[in-house]
């Protein structure tokens, strides 16, 4: 896949405010700080297309980005800031929750893990959210330029492990700051999804 147009559409709290055109969608979600918003920013080639935010943990909106005029990457708010209250961090369960209750668009979630940390008990209640809802996933590990080729291996084999994945959960490494691992991320999204246009 090669994305040659994003254009941001919406941000949503509600569900009554998200897109209404049932074209389909690939949602990402992970941890505050994790790297999200500048691994979206590389798949769609632009460098601020989603705000690198200085004040982690702040948004709880659900941003849909419209890709190629065909569907739609949706942005939804980081978990696990630590400065949240607790009130925060409900309103934020019941906003991601209300998006992945039975929303027939949705066709694919990435989970976006930093490839240096073991998955933390709001990682593991994520994925299991997606597996209660079904949906299907691939787990992405980010900021791989920070470690060694075996750290990085045996990091790999403990999230693995942490999150009891199931078989054919793949897990794709990335680096956003020399991209590597860019094409294998839209390569395996082509892949699982039938909306995106070939060629
Ligand atoms: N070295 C390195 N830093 C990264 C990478 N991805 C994100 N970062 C940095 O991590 C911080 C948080 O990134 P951001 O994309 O805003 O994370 P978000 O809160 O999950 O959207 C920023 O300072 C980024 O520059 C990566 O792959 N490698
Ligand atoms: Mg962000």
């Amino acid at each position: 896949m090669e994305i040659k147009q994003s254009e941001f559409v919406i941000s949503a709290v509600r569900s009554n405010q998200y897109p209404k055109d049932n074209r389909e969608e690939i949602a990402f979600v992970g941890r505050s700080n994790v790297g999200k918003s500048s691994l979206i920013n590389s798949l769609v080639n632009r460098k601020k297309l989603v705000k690198i935010s200085s004040t982690p943990g702040k948004t709880r909106l659900i941003n849909f980005f419209l890709i190629n005029k065909g569907f739609y990457f949706v942005d939804l708010p980081g978990y696990g800031y630590a400065k949240v209250s607790k009130k925060e961090m409900e309103s934020w369960g019941g906003v991601i929750e209300e998006y992945l209750h039975d929303r027939k668009q949705l066709k694919v979630i990435v989970l976006i893990l930093d490839c240096r940390h073991k998955p933390t008990a709001d990682d593991i209640i994520m994925y299991k959210w997606i597996k209660h809802y079904n949906y299907r996933t691939i787990i992405v590990t980010t900021k791989i330029d920070k470690v060694s080729k075996s750290k990085l291996y045996n990091n790999l084999k403990i999230i693995r492990d942490t999150l009891k994945l199931e078989e054919d959960d793949r897990i794709l490494t990335f680096s956003s700051l020399n991209k590597q691992g860019k094409e294998e991320i839209l390569d395996t999204l082509d892949s699982m999804v039938n909306f995106i246009p070939k060629g």
